[in-house]
């Protein structure tokens, strides 16, 4: 099955935007299989961020996404890659639709809430380099009388 990498950015984080974040993927009909609060480190952040090396914004940005705790998560399901770029709206939130999740809560490009892999490539690296094999749990959702 499909799986990608979001994580709500620490602005995401200092705004309380974690609940409704993952709210919307999990009504979209994701599953969720890994999950952690954590705080990157500068060479954790230059190494997901790497395509950006040569950027005129690299400094800031790796500097901004180690600033305080993000939430990383790993979401499984059919299409999840491309479907969870359509959920979060494009980069910049100026130009994200209204219903996207920067186009809702997001005003500036440089503090856009959350990231999520944009390839099937970029997603098996940055679930590799967040997280370790163990802490990912796949399961089967059940019919069972005790879900209540
Ligand atoms: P992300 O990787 O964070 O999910 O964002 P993205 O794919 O939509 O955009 P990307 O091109 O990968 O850019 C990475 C992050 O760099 C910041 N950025 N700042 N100042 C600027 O012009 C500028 N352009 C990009 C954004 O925070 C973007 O999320
Ligand atoms: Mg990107």
């Amino acid at each position: 099955m499909e799986k990608t990498f979001v994580m709500v950015k620490p602005d995401g984080v200092q705004r309380n935007l974690i609940g409704q974040i993952t709210n919307r993927f999990e009504k979209k009909g994701f599953q969720l299989v890994g999950a952690k609060l954590m705080v990157i480190s500068t060479e954790l952040a230059e190494t997901h961020y790497a395509e950006h090396k040569e950027k005129a914004f690299f400094g800031e940005l790796v500097e901004f996404i180690t600033s305080g705790p993000v939430f990383a998560m790993v979401w499984e399901g059919d299409n999840v890659v491309n479907t969870s770029r359509n959920l979060i709206g494009k980069t910049n939130p100026s130009e994200a639709s209204p219903g996207t999740i920067r186009g809702d809560f997001g005003v500036i490009v440089d503090k856009n809430i959350i990231h999520g892999s944009d390839s099937l490539e970029s997603a098996e690296r940055e679930i590799n380099l967040f997280f370790k094999q163990d802490e990912l749990i796949s399961y089967e959702k059940q019919e069972s009388a005790w879900i209540y």
